[in-house]
């Protein structure tokens, strides 16, 4: 009745099962001590796609997540020096990863330990030793459930870029990175030319189109790991990470010169185009944190308003 199952079959099985749906990629952060443990997450895991992130003392912790910004953290119950579950309970208090999703493992059987997991704030368990495919699965599970909420409450819904919510997270995080490694990033806001105007004369749904159009230009010509969201109305945001005003400026003006040759057609096959203005701030020379930045990028957004609108200052 009870025939062993090979671990080929397993994987067969998993993979079978997993086949309909495009598995989520993601990072994972596993925190453990247990040197057989992490090679059997490695093993399982690796052929799936995810960014691993292992890490094997618990003091490089808060450096090791900041950087990593994992999808998804699974702590070990027993840690060096911490236990798991006083690790999930710190994370849990610190509102910028309220909500990232943790699963926690232990060999314990005792009865408490389930409650005593749950009521720290993770949001799975699993007992050890690990069975693959069921770790697997929960993981997946996670991810999808967290990658679909993630999607929905971090874009903006026109243009299908990031909304401010979730710039300002990633923001706020760049600047802690930028702060530790000693160096600077650029935060800039640009702002359509008149732009009132076009929803006046081609209407709302035109004017709809030049917003998508320029958050799918920003995207593409900006690097990947830059921050680039839709502000609110017709105002775009970046934040460019290791990047000095000069160099910014550059990326920004080289950015408005192919804004300016994008042709829309509006009512009556009219043809337009629209500039915009951009203010850029520096940090840390131009404001230690977002806020300040922000004021910084939009007083010279004014000012480039005030002197004619259509171009770059800083
Ligand atoms: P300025 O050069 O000074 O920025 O002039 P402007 O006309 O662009 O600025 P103003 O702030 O007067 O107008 C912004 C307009 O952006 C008004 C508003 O109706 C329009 N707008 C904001 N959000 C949307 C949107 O989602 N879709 C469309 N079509 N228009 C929007
Ligand atoms: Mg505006
Ligand atoms: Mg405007
Ligand atoms: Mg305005």
């Amino acid at each position: 009745l009870h025939k062993p199952i090979s671990p080929d079959l397993v994987m067969e099985s998993v993979t079978h099962l997993l086949q309909h749906k495009a598995p989520p990629v993601g990072t994972l952060m596993i925190v453990g001590a247990d040197s057989a443990m992490l090679d059997l997450f490695s093993n399982l895991l690796s052929p799936w796609g995810f960014q691993l992130i292992f890490l094997r003392n618990p003091q490089q912790f808060w450096d090791t997540l900041e950087q990593s910004n994992p999808d998804l953290l699974i702590l070990d119950f027993e840690l060096p020096n911490i236990s798991g579950i006083e690790l999930c309970q710190i994370v849990r208090q610190d509102p910028q990863w309220n909500d990232l999703p943790i699963l926690m493992l232990s060999a314990e059987r005792e009865a408490n330990t389930v409650q005593k997991v749950f009521e720290a704030g993770a949001d799975d368990f699993i007992h050890k030793p690990i069975v693959g495919p069921e770790l697997i699965a929960r993981i997946l599970n996670r991810l999808e459930r967290i990658n679909k909420q993630r999607r929905l409450s971090n874009t903006d819904g026109l243009t299908r870029i990031a909304n401010r919510r979730k710039a300002v997270q990633e923001i706020e995080r760049l600047i802690r990175i930028a702060n530790r490694q000693q160096k600077s990033l650029c935060f800039a806001l640009l702002d359509l030319d008149h732009f009132k105007d076009i929803n006046d004369r081609h209407g709302h749904e035109i004017g709809d189109q030049v917003l998508k159009k320029l958050g799918e230009l920003l995207k593409q010509h900006f690097r990947e790991e830059d921050v680039v969201c839709r502000w609110g109305g017709e105002e775009f945001a970046l934040c460019l990470f290791g990047m000095e005003k000069k160099q910014a400026i550059d990326r920004l003006n080289a950015f408005l010169a192919i804004w300016r040759q994008q042709i829309f057609i509006g009512k009556n096959q009219e043809s337009f185009r629209i500039t915009f203005s951009a203010g850029i701030a520096q940090y840390p020379t131009d404001g230690q944190d977002l806020q300040s930045l922000y004021q910084a990028a939009d007083t010279l957004l004014y000012l480039a308003k005030e002197k004619g609108r259509d171009r770059v200052l800083s």
